[in-house]
């Protein structure tokens, strides 16, 4: 990928690109702005050979002047999550070895501190900026982009690594397979730290010279007063979301439900994604608004692997068919390939769209491919010519909102408390969050557990969204003759 691709992203292009609270800005002024901060950012070099770059801003122009300059100037980008709880952050930023970090003016005394003690440069986009865009590098395709943590099986999230070449593939399956076009206009309130947002709604929609319009978050009275005005042709979101705009519909006069409604009936895309849809739930929002949702599957290392068709019918409980140019084979334990219907096997996947390696971990990297193919730890199963995903392969990992969480890394922050023993986490079912963290505790000394009092000891220690929703006291964790405690019994204890 090199700038070029965004070709709408250009000197004087007057289509308007962001659409924020209080401001518009044109493509053209969004690319002036990259270039300035690019320019700054090399300062007297030529390159940025592959510093990394943090940034810590919410869906603003900021953050897009951030995204492309580091790119524009030879940055790996990384951006991070907003809502980290600082011990998370310091994880981000010793790993990946970030040099300098953008913020919003004002930054809050603990990321001045943490940053200091890091030997960080915490700076605004604006210190920045230079009045004139100076040269700037040639970017060979090869070279290391973008870095997103990911939670895993290891206990603390991995930085993953994607090439310009992988971000370009990512984003040309979507622009063909979704026939996103210069006329569509797109709601981003999901968090930018995840491809979702970065991939699936911010750069295929500036790729495509589309309006995308930002939140700082998910605001349902205002998303759906837009949808309501018909703004939006093209909407996104994980389940969850579907299922909060559904709650929130159940409680608005009928005037306002038929407004909204006839809104999202009139686009020409709604898209769920990020974690399983229930078949209830597409049914629901079919009979609600007409719209038949389109699921796909996807993952931060690969980007979309798999996809319901745009034209063609879209399955409930099924994300469709390879994406062109990904290729999706099902694998048994013994590595040996599956074939033919209704025969299980993991997802494991090839293409450009496939990320380069977890940074500074050559081992989690090289386990996490088999003869050439990621291996997703998914588990799928073709029927009818249509992917089911069946679950994961891993009870380690939880899924809740479309967020991939890691137990093993909750778990290690839950033990360090002084009144837990022992611990185990798990996702249990939940309508809202597809899954939600739960976790079994036995306690030292059979102290007490308060759950308002653990929250507030969690807080300062992960991001909320981490937080156990249920936690249950146990005299013992169910284990194994190896003494493992066994996590599938523990999803059937009542909580
Ligand atoms: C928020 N909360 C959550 C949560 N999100 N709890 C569990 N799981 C979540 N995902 C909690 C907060 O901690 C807080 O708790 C309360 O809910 C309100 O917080 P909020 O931030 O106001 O919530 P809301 O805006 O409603 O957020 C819900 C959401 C958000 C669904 C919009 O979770 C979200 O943006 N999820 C999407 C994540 C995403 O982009 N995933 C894609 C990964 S990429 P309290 O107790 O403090 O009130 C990927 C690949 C692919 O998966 O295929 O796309
Ligand atoms: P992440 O690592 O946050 O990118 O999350 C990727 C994971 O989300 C995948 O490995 C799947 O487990 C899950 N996922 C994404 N899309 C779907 C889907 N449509 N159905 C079920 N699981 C999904």
């Amino acid at each position: 990928m090199s700038h070029h691709d965004f070709h709408h992203l250009t000197e004087g292009n007057a289509r308007v690109a962001l659409v924020s609270d209080t401001a518009t800005y044109t493509y053209g002024e969004v690319n002036s702005r990259i270039d300035r901060f690019a320019t700054g950012l090399i300062g007297g070099e030529d390159d940025l050979r592959e510093e990394r770059i943090a940034f810590f801003l919410l869906a603003s122009l900021d953050y897009v002047t951030c995204l492309h300059g580091v790119w524009r100037a030879g940055g790996i980008a990384v951006p991070l999550n907003v809502a980290s709880a600082v011990a998370e952050l310091e994880h981000y930023l010793s790993s990946a070895q970030v040099t300098r970090m953008f913020a919003q003016a004002g930054a809050p005394d603990e990321l001045r501190e943490l940053c200091a003690s890091l030997g960080i440069k915490l700076l605004t986009v604006d210190e920045v900026l230079t009045d004139e865009a100076g040269d700037l590098p040639e970017i060979d395709p090869g070279r290391r982009a973008m870095m997103l943590f990911t939670s895993g099986t290891t206990s603390k999230p991995k930085g993953t690594v994607s090439t310009h070449q992988t971000i370009r593939a990512q984003i040309t399956t979507l622009i063909d397979a979704w026939c996103w076009t210069e006329d569509d206009v797109i709601p981003l309130f999901l968090p930018l730290h995840h491809i979702h947002g970065i991939i699936n709604i911010l750069s295929c929609g500036l790729w495509a010279g589309a309006r995308v319009h930002l939140f700082a978050g998910l605001d349902i009275p205002r998303v759906t007063a837009e949808v309501a005005a018909n703004v939006y042709n093209v909407f996104m979101a994980v389940p969850t979301v579907y299922v909060k705009l559904i709650q929130y519909l159940e409680q608005q006069d009928e005037q306002e439900v038929e407004a909204v409604c006839a809104g999202f009936k009139a686009m020409r895309l709604n898209i769920s994604g990020s974690a399983a849809c229930p078949v209830k739930l597409f049914e629901q929002w079919r009979d609600l608004t007409g719209q038949v949702l389109l699921e796909r599957y996807g993952m931060t290392e690969i980007g979309m692997g798999i996809s319901n068709p745009y034209v063609g019918e879209r399955r409930a409980g099924y994300v469709g068919q390879p994406l062109p140019g990904v290729e999706v084979r099902l694998f048994g334990e013994d590595h040996r390939e599956i074939h033919g219907e209704g025969n299980p096997g993991e997802i494991r996947i090839k293409g450009d769209n496939v990320f380069l390696e977890y940074w500074g971990n050559e081992e989690a990297t090289r386990k996490s491919f088999v003869d050439g193919w990621f291996c997703t730890g998914d588990m799928a199963v073709i029927e009818d010519g249509y992917y089911r995903i069946m679950g994961r392969t891993s009870v380690d990992i939880i899924k809740s909102g479309g967020y991939k969480l890691s137990a093993l890394e909750i778990e290690g922050v839950l033990l360090t408390h002084e009144d837990i023993a022992e611990v185990a986490v798990i996702g249990s079912e939940d309508e809202v969050w597809g899954e939600a963290v739960t976790a079994f505790v036995v306690t030292k000394n059979g102290a007490d557990l308060d759950y308002a009092e653990l929250k507030n000891w969690c807080n300062e220690r992960m991001s909320s969204y981490k937080i156990p929703k249920y936690v249950k006291r146990l005299e013992s964790l169910p284990r194994n003759a190896m003494g493992k405690v066994t996590k599938p019994s523990l999803k059937s204890i009542p909580v």
